[in-house]
């Protein structure tokens, strides 16, 4: 099954919008099987964001990713990681199609409210590198039943 990594950044943690980026996974009908709040350190940022390391806006990019806690989140599910991106929006949010998360609540490429992993494979190596084992859950969701046609399971 797959599993995916969502952060919300910094400035949604300021402008208290944790609970209504929450509700756009639950709503989906998602399973979150991980969650938690963190402050994340140059280390970790360095990695997560290694494929951005040369890019000017790198710097920038680092101090807002501490400038405050953010919550890791982990779904998992059934191509969850391409229904997670599809939620979330484009990186650039101004042309974030109106009704994805970054669509509704961003106007800036840099500040744009949440990460979600890209890639199967990306996923993967995002989850670990967020959560210990120990931290992922493992439960049945009454939901899901609703969510996914017998043959999707
Ligand atoms: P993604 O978050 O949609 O996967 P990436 O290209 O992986 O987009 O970039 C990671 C993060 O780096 C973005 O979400 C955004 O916060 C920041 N970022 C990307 N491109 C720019 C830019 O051109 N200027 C400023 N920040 C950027
Ligand atoms: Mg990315």
């Amino acid at each position: 099954m797959e599993r995916t990594l969502i952060l919300v950044k910094p400035d949604a943690i300021q402008r208290g919008l944790i609970g209504k980026i929450i509700e756009r996974f639950e709503r989906k009908g998602l399973k979150i099987i991980g969650m938690k709040m963190m402050s994340l350190d140059d280390a970790i940022v360095k990695e997560h964001y290694a494929h951005l390391a040369d890019k000017p806006f790198f710097a920038g990019l680092s101090k807002f990713m501490r400038s405050s806690p953010i919550i890791a989140l982990s779904i998992e599910g059934v191509e969850v990681v391409n229904a997670v991106r599809l939620l979330c929006g484009i990186t650039k949010s101004r042309a974030a199609e109106a009704g994805s998360i970054r669509g509704d609540y961003a106007m800036s490429v840099s500040c744009n409210v949440v990460h979600a992993s890209d890639s199967v494979e990306n996923a993967e190596m995002e989850v670990k590198r967020f959560f210990r084992e120990e931290e992922l859950f493992s439960y049945e969701k009454s939901e899901y039943m609703h969510v996914y046609a017998e043959d999707e399971r």
